[in-house]
């Protein structure tokens, strides 16, 4: 495995340096100037494995530490909200891509590639469009065409530029969703409910119009190896086996990996789901991890256990490994840079302690062990 996966990054080096014009198709070596060699970018780059964040529009340029962050430790960003449908039409037809272009020439600014996040969602739609559903004055043909332009239209200001688009997120049924469909899509998702099943092939075939090197991603959480009877892994193993099999233009999975150590963590079980949605010619990608524990406070995020703490760097590190074992693991993302600047305190009242930095931007032992888990997976055989 090893040995196969620097023939294969060497292979890779040789090819884009002097074959392959296009950084947009594959993670390319990580020949940005100022990325220090022990870098998580570099390290990933070296096994041919993006390093992610998730990048909060409001800091990046802004907050100079933040920033400088994001440019050296990471070799692929994603838009914590800026490319959310909310964010980019506000107003009916009146497009906003301020915020997201930024980001976007950042990226190309270093050397970084870019996961485009979300065309097909349930939450962050503008209210324009919630409210026009709610009154009935949207009608259905109306909502179907307003997506598929909403689609079209993002897929397309963005084209060439995107790596990985999370083209649908999220419309799957958990254990506690009462109204699963019998494949195990979600039948209160907003778009479920309102357009039927066919609209996730639906957005995958728009996406692929409007850009059709972009690789097209189905995102979600706990389908890997998280949930205790693993039925939602089964749910949309199957569904996107199925697409596949009808010939939708659907590229990967992403696991988003948003882990709480008081629920345990099935490592094992993680890297074979991961490895199943890759054997049915996937790629996979880890797209959101963080892992969160009970604190403190939401100011200091101190966890308030010691095995807790332990827990939190090992769940981390593990989810990496296992992305690292699955050949087509192409990247893994962290769900932004530092605890100060983080979803979980917000959403899980009393956790915390969820990223790689610490409230200061101190690294924390997360980092520490996703730093070593690299240099092991980059490291020459012994003998
Ligand atoms: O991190 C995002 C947070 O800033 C937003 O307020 C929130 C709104 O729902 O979305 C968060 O990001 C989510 C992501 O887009 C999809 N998967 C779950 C993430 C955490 O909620």
């Amino acid at each position: 495995m090893k040995l196969r996966r620097q023939l294969a990054a060497a292979a890779a080096t040789a090819a884009v340096l002097m074959l392959v014009p296009s950084a947009v198709a594959t993670a390319s070596p990580d020949k940005h100037p100022k990325v220090p060699a022990d870098s998580l970018r570099a390290l990933g780059a070296q096994q041919k494995l993006g390093i992610g964040t998730a990048v909060d529009d409001a800091r990046l340029g802004s907050d100079r530490a933040y920033t400088d962050l994001v440019a050296n430790q990471f070799s692929v960003v994603t838009a914590e909200n800026a490319m959310k449908w909310e964010s980019v039409e506000p107003a009916r037809g009146s497009y906003d891509w301020a915020a997201a272009d930024r980001l976007v020439s950042f990226a190309g600014q270093h050397g970084q590639q870019v996961r485009g996040h979300t065309l097909l969602w349930h939450n962050q739609l503008p209210s324009w469009l919630t409210t026009g559903v709610d009154d009935g004055t949207v009608t259905k043909g109306q909502l179907r065409e307003i997506l598929r332009k909403h689609v079209t239209d993002e897929v397309t200001h963005f084209r060439g530029r995107i790596w990985q688009w999370d083209v649908a997120n999220e419309v799957f049924a958990n254990s506690w969703d009462p109204n699963p469909l019998p494949d195990g899509l979600n039948g209160d998702d907003f778009w479920i409910r309102n357009l039927g099943e066919g609209v996730v092939a639906d957005v995958f075939r728009w996406a692929h119009q409007a850009d059709p090197k972009a690789l097209l991603f189905y995102n979600d959480y706990n389908i890997s190896g998280q949930d205790g009877t693993n039925a939602k892994f089964r749910a949309v193993h199957d569904f996107v086996a199925k697409l596949r099999a009808q010939g939708v233009p659907i590229d990967g999975v992403g696991e988003q990996g948003h882990l709480d150590t008081q629920y345990g963590f099935d490592a094992q079980r993680f890297q074979a789901d991961l490895q199943s949605y890759g054997d049915l010619g996937l790629k996979v990608a880890v797209t959101e991890a963080d892992v969160r524990t009970f604190v403190n406070n939401s100011t200091e995020q101190v966890p308030t256990s010691q095995p807790a703490a332990f827990a939190q760097p090992f769940e981390f590190s593990e989810m990496l490994k296992g992305c690292q074992l699955v050949d087509q693991c192409i990247s893994f993302t962290a769900w932004g840079v530092y605890d100060g600047d983080s979803w979980i305190p917000g959403t899980f009242a009393g956790t915390g302690y969820g990223l790689l930095y610490d409230v200061d931007k101190a690294p924390k032992p997360a980092y520490y062990a996703l730093q070593q888990d690299l240099r092991l997976g980059a490291r020459p055989q012994k003998h």
